[in-house]
């Protein structure tokens, strides 16, 4: 049997998903975490079930990338029903799409999540009278403490139903209805569709149209919004019936201070600031035991074991290769992605959306686009795909554009595990400084010359709840891995082979064609540009490949300060990664992917030569 999980965005379909499957998909406190069509399944009775996890929908009537996806799979998916996921403490609005997925006829169970923050916010629902005046089942869950998860799938399975209820529509959009009906044998749920414009069927789309302009012409005002009012006014109706308000127990208080411009703005500036910090020092604690404990259990032992020198060098590669990964790049990371799922499951990115509304606004974008951005601090590819969110298409295209530019986790590693580490933690914020102000420069470029209009939009604020420690660690273990199984077998490979390019002197021919432009403007060692264009298969491989080709890990001895700081900086605005340009093509065409690699190779070697000027 297949099954689909349908609801508004951010109320727990993924997290449901991932507790019936076992799998690891996206969960996160603000709307839009899920991006794409997830299949999963699970076992119920030694039956196999099919799950399928969709992106979070308000309304299936419109054109966006995710409504049509949903009416595809709602009329045909192959499904055996719909599992709707309410959100227990949203009712209102909820109902409206459930409305929607009722009109299809798709057999329904109903689950009203959340109930545990309907409670301590003191609302009472009663699921009886809901299950009632739907004509579906209705279970209550909890799923962040798996109240109730396990009765989901056997109810699907046993009591799937189509829904017993219909919106009545204005009487006039009914008349059309039934006209559709009659002369073009329309479905219902043909009729309705055509009559907002999301039909498929070009005979009855056009006498619908012709209808709608009748009705648009009486009522002044579109059937689309027409019918969208009669959907509001039974949803508001049915929830003011099976909803009953106590007192909230939940305070606000927090909220007010987040939310408002002061201190809203000094508490998320320092949030991000505090996040690095956390990130340099702990990263760095755990950077110097794990380099150590590499340099004693293993490089120190194989030197002594008087190798063949082909074999020596990589061997010795091959463990370089592991040290900056375990080493340099883990402990960085995990400490970021700990960090960033916290503040994703806080409810606070949404909170930060908003303060950051009027400065996106500069940019071609609105308060909504910094969550992509935030997210692209871990890795710019998510973030990317995260961007598909965005109203319009050309905020997609500044938002895809300027999040590549956003130093992703592997280049914190570069900032915090070289900067920071030789040449001071000023210097290593001076380049974050740095990066925000060519970004906030490039987007005011693109708002100029990106063509299309901008558009408001409105974005729902999540709430504000503590972390799961549970959830937090299994987010970040379940990327971290992800991270480590795609960069340490490269990290080996590629450390073997420059091992071995090294060994028979290819290299350095090499570099001695680059030598003229890397030392005479940039000022930085010829073997620095290998270690960039390594950067590119990913970031971190530069200072891994840095380390190999210097001789050391300890940089400081091959290279000065200001060496260091210039590679950094350039490795960091350097062409993104080779998997952030497969999305952004994919996403956005191969045209944006190639001006954008062209653009941050001169932004790059522009300041690059900027700095090396000024200080050298
Ligand atoms: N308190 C509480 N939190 C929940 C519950 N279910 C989910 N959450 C939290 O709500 C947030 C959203 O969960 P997701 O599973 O990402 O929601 P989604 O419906 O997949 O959202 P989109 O992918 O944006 O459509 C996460 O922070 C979850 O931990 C619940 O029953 N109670
Ligand atoms: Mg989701």
């Amino acid at each position: 049997m297949r099954f689909a999980l349908v609801g508004n965005p951010n109320v727990g379909k993924s997290l449901i998903f991932n507790q019936l499957t076992g799998l690891g998909v996206e969960v996160s406190n603000y709307p839009g975490t899920t991006v794409a069509l997830h299949r999963g399944s699970t076992c119920v009775d030694r039956e196999r079930v099919e799950v399928l996890d969709l992106p979070g929908l308000y309304s299936i009537d419109g054109d966006q990338e995710e409504e049509v996806l949903a009416r595809r799979i709602l009329t045909d998916g192959g499904l055996d029903g719909a599992i709707m996921i309410l959100n227990a403490t949203n009712l209102e609005r909820n109902l409206y799409l459930l409305l929607q997925v009722a009109e299809t006829g798709i057999p329904l169970v109903v689950v009203v999540n959340m109930m545990d923050e309907a409670e301590s916010s003191g609302l009472e629902v009663d699921l009886g009278k809901l299950s009632g005046i739907l004509g579906v089942e209705v279970i209550g869950t909890a799923a962040t403490s798996g109240r109730n998860l396990g009765g989901i799938m056997p109810l699907a399975m046993a009591r799937a139903r189509p829904a017993g209820i219909a919106v009545p529509y204005d009487a006039d959009v009914e008349a059309a209805i039934r006209t559709l009906e009659k002369t073009r044998g329309a479905t219902r749920l043909a009729a309705i569709w055509a009559l907002d414009d999301i039909g498929t069927d070009p005979e009855i789309a056009e006498a619908a149209g012709d209808l709608a302009g009748e009705i648009e012409q009486s009522h002044r005002m579109g059937v689309h919004q027409i019918m969208a009012l009669n959907r509001y006014t039974l949803s508001r109706e049915i929830a003011g019936r099976v909803v009953k308000r106590g007192v909230s127990k939940a305070g606000i208080e927090l909220d007010q201070l987040l939310s408002r411009e002061i201190p809203g703005i000094p508490i998320l500036a320092s949030v991000l600031v505090g996040m690095l910090l956390f990130v340099f020092v702990f990263g760095s604690l755990l950077e110097g035991l794990i380099v150590r404990l590499f340099q004693d259990l293993a490089v120190a032992p194989l030197l002594s074991l008087g190798l063949p020198p082909l074999a020596q060098k990589v061997a010795v590669s091959a463990v370089i290769g592991l040290q900056a990964g375990f080493g340099i790049a883990f402990p960085y990371i995990l400490i970021f992605f700990l960090l960033l799922a916290i503040l994703e499951d806080s409810g606070y990115m949404t909170r930060a959306a908003f303060l950051a509304d009027r400065a996106m606004h500069r940019v071609g974008m609105h308060g909504g686009a910094i969550i992509p951005m935030i997210l692209a601090f871990g890795c710019n590819v998510p973030a990317i795909m995260a961007a598909r969110n965005l109203g319009t298409r050309r905020e997609r295209l500044i938002a895809a554009f300027l999040i590549t530019m956003v130093p992703c986790s592997a280049r914190t590693v570069i900032i915090a595990g070289v900067v920071a580490a030789f040449v001071g933690i000023p210097a290593a914020l001076s380049i974050y400084g740095m990066v925000f102000l060519v970004i906030f420069l490039t987007g005011v470029l693109l708002s100029r010359v990106t063509p299309g209009g901008q558009f408001g939009m409105i974005l729902e604020i999540a709430p504000m709840r503590w972390p799961k420690p549970d959830l937090v660690l299994a987010k970040s273990l379940h990327r971290l891995r992800d991270f480590l199984v795609a960069a340490i077998p490269l990290l080996v490979v590629g450390s073997c082979l420059l091992g071995v390019l090294e060994f028979y002197g290819v290299l350095a021919v090499f570099q001695g064609l680059a030598a003229p432009l890397f030392q005479g403007i940039l000022g930085l060692p010829p073997y620095a540009i290998t270690a960039l264009i390594f950067g590119i298969l990913r970031k971190e491989m530069a200072i891994e490949t840095l380390a190999v080709l210097a001789g050391s890990a300890n940089l400081p001895l091959a290279m000065s300060t200001l060496q260091i700081y210039i590679f950094a900086v350039m490795s960091v605005l350097f062409v993104p990664c080779i998997s952030t340009m497969v999305v952004l093509s994919r996403e956005n065409g191969w045209k944006v992917a190639a001006l954008v690699t062209l653009y941050t190779v001169l932004l790059g070697i522009g300041i690059g030569a900027m700095i090396n000027m000024i200080f050298a």
